[in-house]
């Protein structure tokens, strides 16, 4: 059995204010290549397949276009579960009547969780698909006493453990907070204070742990118990993960091997930090300036438009932050009388700029004066 894990599609997401659907697509489709080249049995997302519970129309259309090619064109059995950001009731539309062409999609949670068999090119599996659930839900739908993730875990477990695989090597799927996991800037935190977080042990029984919420590819208690990451950076806090889909062959006995299958990406998520000259200097032969960047400035004097200059290089500046002044204010705000000259250094770097030459002497003890009369009308205020 052979078979692709990958989760946190989050389809339709944007990274500040970018539409990333282009990004999407294009490691969508390495992902329906390698399932091709890999020839899986199965792919399986593990959650957060949409970024919002009501997806915007082209989110839809992707999705759509994806599924399609994997299940009709290339005959793959695909399984889907709704993470914390989908909306299970829409992701779940029709799903019992797709289950038929090979497309398992679980939405909401039932009181019957459903085992989907594969039989695969080199034996079968189990797979148990638990879609993201609150305690409450579960609570509710179970009629159990669970408060904690870890409890609701519990008791969506004890009917996988009770269920006869005979023999079959039992996979679950879950979309869930694993303690000890490492967190980017990007998952939405599925509680307050720490009560999501559930035992790797859990899970130490199943020949594999398909699991999804954590965007960093990463596994937590034994190899199989392992998180696929999001299929692009969606923060800037990832710009060192290698994002990648994991490839899981169970052997004949149900012991997995593991493969991460690497995904590159349209464009990268980087933070780049330097004096403007020498960014915008560097940029003219960097074949990767249109990246989603984040730059940190280190000038310490004004720039008129900073970011205009920065996109004319690179186009895909989504964010700037400027550390040299960012310093220097904090320094200035420390005396009141350096204030003053703060003030009359911003202009003249700002006159110099929009003159192309720097103030003259007259122009510098009116400057003077203005600023002055301005403090002065402050302080009568
Ligand atoms: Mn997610």
């Amino acid at each position: 059995m052979k078979f692709i894990h990958t989760s946190d599609w989050h389809i339709g997401r944007q990274l500040h204010n970018q539409s990333l659907l282009d990004d999407q697509r294009h490691v969508l489709s390495q992902i329906i290549e390698l399932a091709k080249t890999h020839q899986v049995d199965a792919v399986i997302v593990a959650g957060d397949i949409y970024d919002r519970s009501v997806p915007p129309a082209n989110a839809v259309a992707l999705l759509d276009e994806v599924l399609n090619q994997l299940v009709h064109e290339l005959g793959i059995t695909t399984i889907l579960i709704a993470g914390n950001h989908d909306g299970h009731e829409r992701l779940g539309f029709a799903s019992q009547q797709m289950q038929q062409s090979g497309l398992h999609i679980t939405g909401p949670l039932r009181q019957q969780v459903a085992p989907i068999t594969i039989e695969g090119q080199s034996g079968s599996a189990l797979f148990y698909p638990l879609p993201y659930a609150e305690p409450a839900t579960v609570r509710n739908v179970f009629q159990c006493e669970a408060t904690s993730h870890e409890e609701a875990m519990i008791a969506l477990l004890e009917q996988v453990k009770a269920h006869d695989s005979q023999g079959v090597a039992k996979v679950v799927i879950s979309h869930c907070f694993l303690d000890g996991g490492s967190e980017s800037d990007s998952e939405r935190p599925l509680s307050i204070g720490g009560a999501d977080k559930i035992s790797p042990s859990l899970f130490d029984e199943f020949a594999y742990t398909a699991l999804g919420h954590l965007h960093g590819p990463q596994y937590k208690g034994s190899e199989n118990i392992r998180y696929s990451g999001s299929i692009l950076k969606y923060s800037f806090s990832e710009q060192n993960q290698k994002k990648s889909v994991t490839l899981v062959e169970l052997d004949q006995a149900g012991k997995a091997s593991i493969e991460l299958l690497p995904l590159s990406p349209l464009r990268d998520v980087r933070i780049v930090e330097g004096l403007l000259s020498e960014l915008l200097e560097k940029g003219i032969s960097d074949p990767h300036r249109d990246d989603y960047l984040m730059v940190r400035l280190l000038d310490t004097n004004a720039i008129l438009d900073p970011m205009g200059k920065l996109r004319a290089v690179y186009p895909n500046v989504l964010h700037l932050e400027r550390t040299g002044l960012m310093a220097k204010s904090e320094q200035l705000a420390i005396r009141s009388d350096q204030i003053k000259k703060g003030e009359l250094d911003m202009f003249s770097d700002f006159f110099s700029q929009v003159a192309g030459a720097p103030m003259s002497d007259e122009q510098q003890a009116l400057m003077v004066d203005i600023v002055d009369t301005l403090h002065k009308a402050e302080e009568d205020q």
